[in-house]
């Protein structure tokens, strides 16, 4: 079986580039082993602080954010990074040639219940002139990301990762090691298997509510299959499960807070998913556009989110254009 750093290697990767994700993944093995450790370790449990985007923190939010942070800014490959944990960007070495932004740990919610959680990364070209202590460094839309994955901590842990060449698996030994577990992933193009928090129902416009009244009509509906459920909360876990037998992921905008376009987070979580996704032949859209081609504004910002199975989410799409045109022509005829 081949090594994470052997088959990098052996695909031409930047040799700067295999070290970054060396590091990245020296971090997550802390946090994979911290995880294991669990109660033992009295890492359980909320923090009395909030992150920017108003979130009780977990201990393990912060614990595992201090150890990615920390591991990179003493590299001198990283020239900045941004984290779904931290309010401000971090400046790092001013002649390092990468920027990086993470989430942490994903999912937090399960990490008391002891259900999968992961880290997600995305890895971007620093441009010069910017400064990395700037939001404005880090704004460049998906589809430049020069590396994408995350480290699933479920039964075992598992990294997920894209260098623009397809995406590969690998597993975490005892000995420390990942090893190469599944090469070259390609998502089904069409899925029975929708993941959405359908408690949320109420308040999705009207496109979604259609999409997935059509998914729950089964055979007897427009899409003329039964489909089936799967909701773990842990956006890791569920585009684990995509990758590997297909589905479709939804966490679409909703009225419970109009005026942010998801939940989900651009850069920390749409764009590196995206770039997965798309890469092993998926889609990945915000319902109007492909995320990657979302200009950010600003690093927390939030994305409306499907990505899956390329025809389920094109028929998303198609939905929402029909919803579009029927206003447009609703607005001409009242004009
Ligand atoms: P987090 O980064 O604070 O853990 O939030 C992101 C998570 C995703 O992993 C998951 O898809 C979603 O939040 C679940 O949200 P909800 O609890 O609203 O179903
Ligand atoms: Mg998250």
């Amino acid at each position: 079986m081949q090594r994470l750093t052997q088959f990098l290697k052996h695909n031409e990767t930047p040799a700067d580039l295999v070290e970054l994700i060396n590091l990245l993944m020296s971090a997550c093995k802390e946090i994979n082993a911290k995880l294991n450790d669990g109660e033992l370790a009295g890492i359980l449990g909320a923090t009395q602080t909030e992150n920017i985007q108003g979130e009780t923190q977990k201990k393990l939010d912060v614990i595992s954010n201090d150890l990615i942070k920390l591991t990179l800014s003493e590299s001198d490959l990283v020239r900045g990074m941004a984290s779904e944990e931290e309010d401000l960007p971090v400046a790092c070495n001013p002649e390092a040639p990468y920027l990086v932004t993470f989430d942490p740990l994903d999912g937090s919610s399960n990490i008391d219940i002891n259900v999968t959680v992961g880290t997600i990364f995305s890895v971007l070209e620093a441009q010069d002139g910017f400064d990395p202590a700037e939001e404005h460094a880090y704004l460049q839309p998906g589809y430049k990301q020069v590396a994408a994955g995350y480290v699933l901590y479920g039964p075992s842990c598992i990294l997920c990762l894209t260098t623009g060449d397809g995406v590969n698996m690998f597993t975490l030994s005892h000995n420390g090691e990942f090893y190469l577990t599944r090469e070259q992933v390609v998502i089904p193009e069409s899925t029975q298997e929708f993941a959405i928090n359908m408690s949320n129902l109420r308040f999705w416009d009207e496109p979604i509510q259609r999409y997935v009244g059509d998914l729950l009509a089964g055979e007897e509906g427009p899409l003329g299959k039964r489909y089936n459920m799967r909701w773990i909360a842990s956006m890791v876990a569920e585009v684990h499960r995509i990758l590997t037998r297909g589905g479709i992921f939804m966490y679409p905008w909703d009225s419970r807070e109009p005026k942010k376009p998801g939940k989900l987070r651009l850069m920390y979580e749409g764009n590196p998913m995206s770039m997965l996704i798309e890469q092993a032949g998926g889609r990945s859209i915000n319902t109007q556009i492909d995320i990657m081609n979302v200009q950010p504004k600003h690093i927390h910002e939030r994305v409306s989110v499907v990505l899956g199975s390329k025809q389920d989410v094109e028929t998303v799409l198609k939905y929402h254009q029909e919803a579009s045109a029927k206003a447009k022509t609703a607005e001409k005829t009242s004009a």
